[in-house]
């Protein structure tokens, strides 16, 4: 069934079908996956421009002269080329592949660690997943610098008036997500930047969570450092993306040292590679980066707008119908939000509820969601969170929202 949305009509039944994994039954019933901000399915397009390397063109890259290595050298410069173009950066060697998110923010925080000294500044938004916390903790541990926090409402927003107040000249660094994970709320990042950069101040943006609904434009962001992790956008597992600016991948030592990443090596020293190579030890996720290009394309097809107004259309209804529910609270009701709902029930722990769905057939993420800031400042231990992707459907909705009322009925 076609679905008439603001932008045009989207076709989610023809794009299911790109989704072999969308045919599969889980306990007795057809799979409703609404776990897509922990990691989103996989078309077919992907799939097999995966099984197409494997079969064709395995091989090592930047270092064979024979031609199974040059194709698979191209395929893979090829794919940080459309990565450049779908981030608008402006050039090639501004991509640096990384295993996901998680590296391309320990890359950075490293790396500062010759620029930092104590009473320098960090800082840090309320709403961080570990992996925009914890890294810049142990940077300050290292440094002596001081980790400052913006703080939140209850709505799930940013305070902006606190952030203002954070910002002095001994502020070096900002790190803040484009989107939560456990809250769907959409960050203001551009003006985060600009009010950053007023003062001096690096940022760092984790874009996991706005990757697969939003399409960042790091040159109009001005931003410093974008990090991306493939597999929530219709890619692979174990691959992702640093975009750095140029002056500051320059200015960053290596996080690793190995293969690839050199100049020239002796026991007297070595001499590092220029970009992208010298922040590239060893041999990449080849296969994954090429597919992450295929992902990128895929997803580029349907459209970003296309797929961001079908899904808030997902969002509003589904929210309406929880809202229904005796006892539902939700967490995160920010003005602009992405497809994502964190809900608890009155009484009930989250574990149970995400339990009870998943004998039917409901995949849901249940727990702190690696944002343990968020659930201490809610006062709560975890939620349910259903996160849904361009590929759900109203009817899934329904099914779910028929799930939690049934699981709350076996719990009270
Ligand atoms: N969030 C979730 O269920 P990696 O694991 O490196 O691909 O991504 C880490 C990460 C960083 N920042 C944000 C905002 C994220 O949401 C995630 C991953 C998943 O919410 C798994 S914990």
């Amino acid at each position: 069934m076609a679905h008439q949305t603001q932008a045009k009509t989207f076709e989610v039944e023809r794009i299911r079908k790109d989704f072999p994994i969308l045919n599969r039954e889980v306990n007795g019933y057809p799979l409703v996956y609404f776990d897509n901000a922990a990691t989103s399915q996989t078309p077919q397009q992907v799939i097999d421009a995966i099984a197409d390397y494997y079969s064709n063109y395995n091989a090592n890259i930047h270092r064979g002269v024979h031609s199974l290595s040059q194709e698979a050298t191209d395929k893979y410069e090829q794919a940080r080329i459309k990565i450049q173009q779908h981030f608008n950066a402006g050039k090639a060697h501004e991509i640096i592949f990384t295993s996901g998110t998680t590296h391309g923010i320990n890359l950075v925080a490293s790396g500062f660690s010759g620029f930092l000294k104590e009473g320098d500044e960090v800082i840090v938004s309320a709403m961080e997943h570990h992996s925009n916390i914890v890294p810049w903790q142990m940077l300050c541990e290292r440094t002596g610098a001081k980790l400052k926090v913006i703080p939140m409402d209850q709505k799930g927003e940013l305070i902006y008036a606190e952030f203002e107040k954070l910002l002095s000249a001994k502020a070096r660094l900002v790190f803040v997500n484009h989107v939560s994970n456990a809250l769907g709320t959409v960050n203001p990042i551009k003006d985060i930047i600009q009010k950053s950069h007023a003062v001096g101040a690096a940022v760092l943006v984790d874009g996991a969570q706005a990757a697969p609904h939003i399409k960042a434009d790091v040159q109009d962001l001005d931003v410093d450092f974008y990090v991306v992790s493939a597999h929530k956008m219709c890619g692979p597992t174990g691959v992702g993306i640093l975009y750095g600016k140029e002056e500051w991948l320059e200015k960053l030592p290596p996080y690793q040292g190995g293969g690839e990443m050199i100049a020239t090596v002796s026991f007297e020293g070595t001499t590092y590679a220029g970009l992208p190579h010298k922040f590239e030890a060893g041999t990449p996720n080849i296969c994954g980066g090429i597919a992450f290009g295929a992902a990128l394309d895929y997803m580029n097809g349907l459209g970003f707008d296309e797929i961001a107004a079908y899904e808030h259309e997902l969002l509003e209804y589904a929210t309406r119908k929880l809202k229904e529910i005796e006892g539902m609270k939700i967490y995160g009701e920010a003005a602009e939000k992405t497809a994502v709902i964190s809900f608890n029930i009155e009484g009930l722990h989250p574990y149970d509820i995400g339990t009870l769905l998943d004998k039917m057939g409901i995949a849901v993420r249940t727990g702190h969601h690696c944002a343990q800031p968020v659930m201490d400042f809610f006062k709560i231990p975890g939620t349910v969170r259903a996160s849904f992707s361009f590929y759900n459907t109203f009817e899934e909705i329904g099914r779910f929202v028929e799930g939690v009322k049934k699981a709350k009925m076996m719990l009270q």
